[in-house]
């Protein structure tokens, strides 16, 4: 037994630590176990829910500290064996009063700052200088800026290594994307909320924004970012299977680095400059074709039919062979009519309809159009890699002409 008295203390010494500099951490932007308070706001909006949360927090505590400092008083000093007797609560109409009155202060008290807080956060148009439009998909998301001539897909780019526990995770885990929404700051940037498929939900909490993205409904919000920094959201509304694969990273910067960012998106990452002639007419080696098309596997596809290509029984058709896809008959018959299923897999069946699938999507499943995000050349390289890969041998390659020749 150890002689020190106060033992009993040091875990709470330590637990005391380990919060603070978690608390620490969480104000430097990395996430943290324990984080207890919300994020440090940028924007004008975050900074005021950061005030009215903590001013809540604080009448609530100062509530706390009254009440029970007079109910452990009562207990103490007004206890039976003292000779007192239970009160009757109707001995002063003045106290009743008095009571009631307070609490009605305090609620107009915190309802005005929060319902001004409202009001500023539906309000995008003064002053807006940049349209952004935020479209939630299955599961990634899409931003366009429609005056630039922008658009392109944001999805996770975590390795699935990290996924699958075979490597350490990094600090930002499921927390990255391979195309982050670059934004200026000092402007007032309008956001489109809206989604293609399911309800999404649009939550940046360092930017004081979340908002659900229906289908068929636009939901606006707006954001002025005060400094330059990356900050990291998260879907906010289950929406499938790969709800917690669809992270946020808004990158803010400063206004001349936004400018030269917009004209090198405008130069090149377009689908439409991407299938210029020269592009789609280039002819690739089978070794380049397949390790493009892994990447393009690996951001587009994994998150469905799996990095090994065995997909989700019953969900999410396996690309691999001798995978067969346990799905209920109603569906392998339904596939079946389509003629998509051809000897278990479409990707040892006919080039053309592989194409066609990928091209045009499944309607009325979760099988996207690929047509309208990816370039001619990203078609052909994933196509040509799930025929040679995981365990597919049929030697077909697909060139980016092709694609062209099927769109
Ligand atoms: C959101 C989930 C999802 C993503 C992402 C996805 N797929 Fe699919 N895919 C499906 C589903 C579901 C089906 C089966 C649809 C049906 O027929 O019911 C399918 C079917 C297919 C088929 C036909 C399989 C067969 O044998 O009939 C191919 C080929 C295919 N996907 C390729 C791709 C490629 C290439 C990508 C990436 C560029 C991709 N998929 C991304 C969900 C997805
Ligand atoms: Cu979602």
């Amino acid at each position: 037994m150890s002689t020190c008295r106060y033992r009993r203390l040091v875990p709470f010494g330590l637990g005391l630590l380990a919060l603070l500099s978690n608390v620490a951490r969480a104000a430097s932007g990395v996430p943290s176990d324990w984080g207890i308070n919300i994020q440090p706001p940028v924007t004008p909006i975050a900074q005021d829910i950061m005030h009215l949360h903590m001013m809540v927090f604080y009448i609530c505590v100062g509530i706390f500290v009254v009440v029970a400092g007079f109910m452990f008083y009562s207990i103490i000093f007004h206890r039976k064996s003292r000779g007192y007797r239970p009160a009757t609560f109707h001995e002063s109409t003045t106290v009743e009063i008095i009571w009631t009155i307070i609490p009605f202060v305090i609620l107009i008290a915190m309802a005005i700052p929060a319902t001004s807080t409202l009001l500023k956060i539906v309000n995008t148009r003064p002053g807006t200088q940049l349209l952004v439009k935020v479209t939630g998909y299955q599961w990634k998301w899409r931003y366009s800026y429609p005056k630039q001539h922008i658009a392109f897909f944001s999805s996770l780019s975590t390795p699935l290594a990290q996924i699958d526990d075979k490597a350490p995770k990094n600090p930002h885990f499921l927390l990255q994307v391979n195309h982050p929404l670059v934004l200026p700051v000092n402007e007032k940037v309008r956001f489109l909320i809206t989604s293609n498929d399911v309800i999404h939900g649009w939550w940046v909490p360092a930017l004081g924004i979340q908002d659900d993205a229906i289908p068929g409904f636009i939901h606006e919000g707006w954001a002025t970012i005060l400094k330059p920094g990356v900050y990291r959201g998260q879907c906010a509304q289950l929406c499938g299977a790969g709800h917690g694969f669809m992270p946020i990273v808004v990158k803010a910067v400063p206004q001349a680095q936004f400018v030269s960012w917009v004209k090198k998106e405008q130069a090149g990452e377009q689908i439409a400059s991407a299938n210029s002639a020269a592009a789609t007419s280039k002819v690739w080696t089978k070794a380049a074709l397949m390790t493009k098309g892994k990447q393009v596997f690996q951001t587009s596809c994994s998150v469905c039919h799996q990095a090994s290509g065995q997909g989700v029984p019953g969900m999410f058709p396996p690309i691999s062979a001798g995978h067969p896809f346990n799905a209920a008959p109603t569906l392998t018959a339904k596939l079946a009519r389509r003629g998509f299923y051809k000897g278990g897999k479409i990707v040892e069946g006919p080039v053309a309809k592989h194409i066609d699938i990928v091209l045009n999507g499944i309607s009325g499943t979760p099988m996207p159009a690929w047509g309208p995000q990816l370039s001619n050349a990203a078609i052909a390289a994933v196509i040509t890699y799930e025929r040679n890969a995981f365990g597919n041998h049929t030697g077909d390659i697909v060139q980016p002409s092709q694609i062209q020749a099927a769109r």
